[in-house]
């Protein structure tokens, strides 16, 4: 799937209002960090990675592991854009029995959900091992893992990051959301991070630092991950917790807090959904 910028933006625009509605309807669940890695998830969704929903299990297809499970309901959501299950069944977010769990759950929904996640910092370790199952099988497909910036507080992920360029695994590509916010306030005063090019530099990594909201960037930071032969890539990607809705950007509360019916209107409005939105549109609907 080639999409391109402009149905890109669309497709972020629609992520952004599934996960509010997502989270209103379900009563609990992150919305800053997904609503943050909206343009993350279309980029890649959208335009950089080699798969199809019509073959969901194909070995060679490119996966995706999304280590900072809070923020599933952005990725349940561009999975539905893309055809991976029904719009309609975004509504089961968190609810008993759904495919749809508060955090990915392999055990539900094997298909897709490489790796359960929840406990911070697992990721990138089983990206990892797929990608050396890989390149020790010749099945070429490359390898993605998203992590948010204060994951990076967690030590074991640290030993993945060694491991990765010790084993020369150039097709994994790790995405951090940087948004200097985790769950109880500022990453840089918790325990700070920085500075993460110099550290990845310096971890045998090639580190490209860009703005997380520039789709036209992602894509470019992508293409120059899959150009590089020898080291794994670290596309650092500044964001912003709670972008598109102004009372959550910049806030470490919105990090795990359920909007109120009254919030959920506000935000929907300044999301750009139609007055009276109640559906969750089809994927022709929205990027159009
Ligand atoms: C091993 C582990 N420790 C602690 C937690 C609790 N926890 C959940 S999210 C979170 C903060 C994560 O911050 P970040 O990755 O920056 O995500 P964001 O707040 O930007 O969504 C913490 C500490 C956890 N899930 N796993």
């Amino acid at each position: 799937m080639k999409l391109d910028l402009e149905q890109l933006a669309h497709l972020a625009g629609q992520i952004r209002r599934d996960v509010v509605r997502m989270i209103s309807a379900a009563g609990s669940g992150h919305p800053g960090g997904a609503l943050g890695a909206a343009e993350i998830f279309a980029a890649l969704y959208g335009h950089e990675m080699h798969h199809s929903a019509d073959n969901i299990t194909d070995p060679g297809r490119d996966r995706f592991f999304l280590s900072n499970g809070h923020i599933c309901a952005a990725w349940y959501s561009v999975l539905a854009r893309v055809g991976y299950l029904e719009p309609a069944e975004l509504g089961s977010l968190r609810k008993m029995g759904s495919r749809l769990q508060g955090h990915p759950s392999r055990e539900k929904w094997p298909e897709v959900v490489e790796s359960s996640s929840g406990p911070l910092g697992q990721g990138l370790s089983v990206a990892n091992g797929l990608a050396l199952a890989n390149t020790l099988s010749g099945d070429r497909g490359r390898v993605y893992c998203l992590v948010g910036d204060g994951e990076l507080q967690e030590g074991i992920i640290w030993e993945a990051i060694l491991s990765a360029s010790h084993y020369g695994l150039a097709d994994v590509t790790l995405i951090v959301s940087d948004n200097d916010l985790q769950i109880d306030g500022a990453v840089s005063s918790v325990k700070g991070i920085q500075p993460l090019g110099a550290k990845f530099n310096s971890f045998g990594w090639h580190a490209v630092e860009i703005d997380g909201h520039d789709t036209e960037a992602l894509i470019g930071a992508f293409a120059e991950a899959r150009a590089e032969k020898s080291r794994p890539t670290a596309v650092i990607a500044e964001t912003v917790m709670g972008r598109g809705v102004s009372f959550m950007e910049n806030l470490a509360k919105w990090h795990g807090a359920c909007p109120s019916a009254d919030e959920t209107a506000a935000a929907l409005e300044e999301l750009g959904a139609a007055p009276g939105y109640t559906d969750y549109p089809p994927l022709q609907e929205v990027i159009r």
